[in-house]
């Protein structure tokens, strides 16, 4: 059979739509393409999927590893399947802020593949930005002021014993004893899979610029994502069922919105392990 390029259409804002293609049946060679695209274009977009659980793990493994997430609970029988879910009697979603993914790990994810699995009535859109279109389009005397500095990362003031999740009803995302050491990444990193700039810090995860204090940080931070939130890239995702997003943790960030109280939405999340992060 002879490979045919894949149909990719970059979407508004941010990422692209993948047409013609069964996620549940993918080549070898429609993978590649697929990680290619993932990396070029940061999210991608699959519509009329009907991927089994069975089916979502051997999709993800033929794009890279799977990185269990420590923090959330797992779809019943399938302890490698997150379930991002939110009952009809919940106050609280997961992810209802900007931010990136395991950006408080070492080697941070590298992204997620998020299978659809109950949808609100209307509402529960997750946005997408795109970081590479944030760096570039900074100006010359900011990109020159974050050249060279790295961010600390944690998680315990959101998933730790005392962190938002503690208080929220959707306590179990808080784990206390979890080791969450912080860790340190370029603010401007070296895209691992395709060499580009990109904006690596985030409202959810990162605390501080390396050798200053939160307070030192604050206004060169308020800054960059108030930058990096433009609505011009950004992309609203509204879920219909049968659809598929795949993220790059490196390239964009999600905000998953909470705007559907009194109805049932769940997701299953499989997360794509990655590598440490070097400065562009
Ligand atoms: O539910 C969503 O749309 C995304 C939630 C989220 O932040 C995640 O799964 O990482
Ligand atoms: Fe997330």
């Amino acid at each position: 059979m002879l490979d045919t390029a894949l149909r990719i259409e970059p979407a508004a804002g941010c990422g692209a739509d993948v047409r013609d293609i069964d996620l549940a049946r993918l080549t070898p060679a429609e993978a590649g393409q697929l990680r290619q695209a993932l990396f070029d274009h940061g999210v991608l977009f699959f519509r009329d999927q009907t991927l089994t659980p069975e089916q979502h793990i051997a999709l993800a493994e033929q794009i890279a590893p799977i990185d269990v997430n420590r923090f959330f609970p797992a779809a019943p029988g399938y302890p490698t399947i997150a379930k991002v879910e939110k009952t009809a009697e919940q106050a609280t979603n997961i992810g209802g802020g900007w931010h990136t993914d395991h950006s408080y790990d070492v080697a941070p994810a590298l992204g997620s593949v998020l299978v659809a699995r109950d949808l609100p009535p209307s509402g529960g859109d997750t946005l997408f930005a795109d970081m590479y279109a944030a760096y570039v389009t900074l100006d010359a005397e900011t990109k020159a002021q974050i050249s060279g500095l790295r961010a600390v990362h944690g998680s315990d003031h959101v998933f730790g014993e005392k962190g938002v999740y503690a208080t929220t009803d959707q306590p179990e995302l808080a784990k206390g004893g979890v080791e969450t050491p912080e860790t340190v990444h370029p603010v401007v990193i070296k895209h691992p899979g395709s060499g580009k700039p990109v904006l690596y810090v985030n409202p959810s995860f990162t605390l501080r610029f390396e050798g200053q204090t939160r307070e030192e940080s604050l206004p060169l931070l308020m800054k960059l994502y108030a930058h990096a939130m433009s609505m011009d890239r950004v992309h609203t995702l509204v879920w219909q069922p049968g659809m598929v997003a795949i993220w790059d943790n490196r390239a964009t960030w999600h905000f998953a919105k909470n705007d559907y109280h009194g109805h049932y939405r769940l997701m299953h999340r499989i997360t794509l392990a990655g590598c440490e992060l070097e400065a562009a």
